[in-house]
């Protein structure tokens, strides 16, 4: 076989398929490579029929068909098929080649590779692709990290694949090891967000107002033309309009019991070891889960009592607050996601920019959202930024919001409709801007029964207090 190819793609399920694909869109001369190697022949003799793209069935012939360095880059299951087509690669590649891990890997199973490749003298980037089926196939979001070195051999290659906004590729270089994987990992803990606050403007509609799917979809609609304009809210509104073969609306025929592959809880557990109070996310996880466990709330609900879940307020004026109550759960989302990312990259050593991280996610991916392109602006306008929360911008747009933030919580509670994300989002908020909150009161009770001692508002901060309680 003749060393042609610029790069060999391992794995030809949906992802790679559509990457490959969009790749010789591109010019890319790539070669494929898939376990069942069958599958290799239909897409060869299928989609790929009348492209460059080569067919190869072993990793070995795979690996004579690319040119030096080589570029290898897996989309199979993440987990342990990475680690051993990792293994058999590294007897197959020489020093300087390079493994790329394009699947949803666990960060910290990419920082692990990463030393482990580097260590045998490779190139290892672990990169984060959003976008799903479409955007793989026509321009996805792209967050590699890895070996540095190896960004310049496939920069072209990812930056020309990868969805444009405003001239600019939704992809760039991210940092060390695992930071691509992570801040992978964060952009789907922050799709969870979004598309619980979603779900609960749907449910105070449905429930709460009982408007009907048509006037759903027109108020998600305009929604679209506003701040919240991004691809989720979009698609929402096409989903209220769909109806069923009996001319019903579907979503009233779909169980409610969401699913979930990892990433959200990814992002939860993470900012549990970090300190970081990732609250929306972890509401969204937890809705997804209380979701789930549908036999008992159906069994609840026949003891449960609670009040009828109406709300008799104006419609105008209860959309036009949930519509606030969205926007500013929306902006603490983000504020959190980008404090946990932080705090990631000080863990790691990891040097993230965040304008450019808001960049990437502003297309290709699934949160894709005008609001991103207003992060990128913050972000870039003030480096150090800690908090968005804390940007002239969006504490503006928050106190706009709030009176309407605080109305929806209130009228939803009222009715007994959860709003898990709203409501932990502004308690977030009110705790975040209090100077003096009740954590004395812990800190007493925690000396009180273990000695754990205090520090005292009246001496240095260090300085540490018991007292006998008793
Ligand atoms: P899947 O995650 O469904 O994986 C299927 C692929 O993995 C097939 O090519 C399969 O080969 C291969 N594979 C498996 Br399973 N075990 C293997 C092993 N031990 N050795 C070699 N190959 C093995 O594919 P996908 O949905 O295209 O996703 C690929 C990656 O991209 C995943 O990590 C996924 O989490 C991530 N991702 C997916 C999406 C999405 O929307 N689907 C979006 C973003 C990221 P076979 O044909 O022989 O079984």
């Amino acid at each position: 076989m003749t060393a042609q190819a610029d790069i060999g793609v391992v794995g030809l399920a949906v992802m790679g398929r559509n990457l490959v694909l969009n790749m010789d869109d591109h010019g890319v001369v790539v070669s494929v490579f898939n376990r069942t190697t069958s599958k290799v022949d239909e897409f060869i003799a299928g989609e790929a029929a009348g492209t460059a793209i080569i067919g190869t069935h072993s990793l070995p012939e795979l690996v004579a068909s690319l040119q030096t360095p080589r570029r290898v880059l897996l989309m199979v299951k993440a987990g342990p098929a990475v680690d051993a087509l990792i293994e058999t690669l590294l007897d197959l590649l020489d020093p300087e080649d390079i493994i790329i891990d394009g699947g949803n890997s666990l960060y910290t199973d990419t920082i692990r590779r990463a030393a482990h490749v580097e260590a045998a003298g490779m190139a290892y980037i672990g990169t984060g692709i959003s976008g799903g089926e479409e955007g793989a196939r026509y321009g996805p979001s792209i967050m590699p990290a890895g070996t540095a070195a190896a960004w310049p051999h496939v920069q072209s290659i990812f930056q020309g694949i990868a969805a444009v906004v405003d001239d600019v590729p939704c992809c760039d270089w991210i940092g060390a090891d695992g930071a691509g994987h992570y801040v992978k990992t964060v952009h789907n803990g922050i799709e969870y967000g979004d598309m619980q606050v979603l779900a609960e403007a749907y449910d105070v509609m449905h429930r709460g107002l009982g408007l009907d799917h048509k006037r759903m979809g027109e108020v998600f609609a305009s929604w679209d033309e506003g701040p919240l304009d991004s691809y989720l809210v979009e698609i929402t509104a096409d989903v209220m309009n769909k109806s069923d073969e009996d001319g019903s609306p579907l979503l009233e025929k779909i169980l409610d019991r969401a699913g979930q592959k990892g990433t959200g809880k990814w992002t939860v557990i993470s900012s549990m070891e970090l300190g970081q109070p990732t609250t929306l996310v972890a509401e969204a996880v937890y809705a997804r889960v209380l979701s789930s466990m549908l036999d008992e709330r159906v069994a609840a609900s026949a003891v449960l009592e609670g009040p009828p879940p109406t709300i008799t307020d104006p419609v105008e004026e209860v959309l036009a607050d949930l519509h606030d109550a969205m926007y500013a759960s929306k902006i603490v989302s983000y504020a959190q996601g980008f404090m946990l990312l932080g705090a990631a990259a000080a863990e790691h050593d990891w040097d993230i920019d965040f304008a450019s991280v808001s960049s990437m996610w502003r297309g290709g991916c699934i949160i894709r959202s005008r609001f991103l392109g207003e992060l990128m602006d913050v972000f870039a306008a003030d480096r150090e930024l800690t908090s968005i929360l804390r940007s002239d911008f969006f504490s503006s747009a928050v106190d706009q919001a709030q009176a309407g933030w605080r109305r929806t919580i209130a009228r939803a509670t009222a009715a007994g409709i959860p709003i898990p994300a709203y409501s932990s989002a502004l308690s977030f908020f009110d705790g975040y801007r209090s100077s003096r909150g009740s954590a004395n009161l812990i800190q007493a009770q925690r000396d009180y029964f273990g000695a754990h001692t205090y520090e005292r508002v009246d001496r240095p901060r260090g300085e540490f207090f018991h007292t006998d309680w008793v």
